[in-house]
């Protein structure tokens, strides 16, 4: 049977490069006929955590709840890629504690990059207290101490990002 599968825990500000850097690494790993899943913050609020809010119970409930996912598709032998702000250190480290073989990834922008880029308008809009507990702006992120990779997404490309997983993955040639 397969082995336990990895899980590749991507978190960061809102427009740091996650989903970007987490779809391009599921499409290498599909590309290479990999059993891979991508539980995206986005598309898991539409669905698994509809409902839930940006408080830090429901933020913690969003990421328990995807920690629990992931170790089922894990425990099968599935690559899982998970997207997901995921901003408090204890709760991460909670969750990443239960999934054998999980990689904690630092999508890491400075707070100035995300702005000027602001992808959706969203930190315009958080900044003009138009939303309330924005991550960033008026709710807090609390930075990995020791990711397991650490990538600049000011400084460095997708492709660059997706070399520098694929190496730590240990699929780093071929
Ligand atoms: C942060 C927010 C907020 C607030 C809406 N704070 O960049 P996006 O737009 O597409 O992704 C963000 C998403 C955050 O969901 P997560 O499930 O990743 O968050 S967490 O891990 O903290 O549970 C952002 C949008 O939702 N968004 N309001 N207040 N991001």
């Amino acid at each position: 049977t397969q082995g336990t599968g990895r899980v590749v825990w991507f978190t960061g500000l809102s427009g740091a490069g996650k989903s970007t850097l987490a779809t391009a690494l599921y499409q290498e790993l599909q590309a290479r006929g990999e059993a891979v899943e991508l539980l995206d913050g986005d598309a898991v609020r539409e669905n698994l955590s509809k409902g839930l809010g940006f408080s830090k119970a429901d933020r913690d409930t969003n990421i328990r709840r995807i920690g629990f996912v992931a170790g089922l598709l894990a425990k099968h032998g599935v690559t899982v890629l998970v997207s997901a702000i995921s901003p408090y250190r204890d709760t991460r480290n909670e969750v990443l504690a239960t999934l054998p073989a999980a990689l904690e990834v630092f999508v890491d922008a400075p707070l100035e990059v995300v702005t000027e880029r602001d992808v959706k308008g969203l930190y315009l809009k958080a900044l003009a207290g138009e939303i309330p507990h924005f991550t960033g702006v008026s709710d807090p992120y609390e930075a990995p101490l020791t990711p397991d990779l650490h990538l600049r997404t000011d400084q460095i490309s997708v492709q660059e990002g997706v070399q520098q997983l694929l190496e730590r993955l240990g699929l780093g040639e071929a």
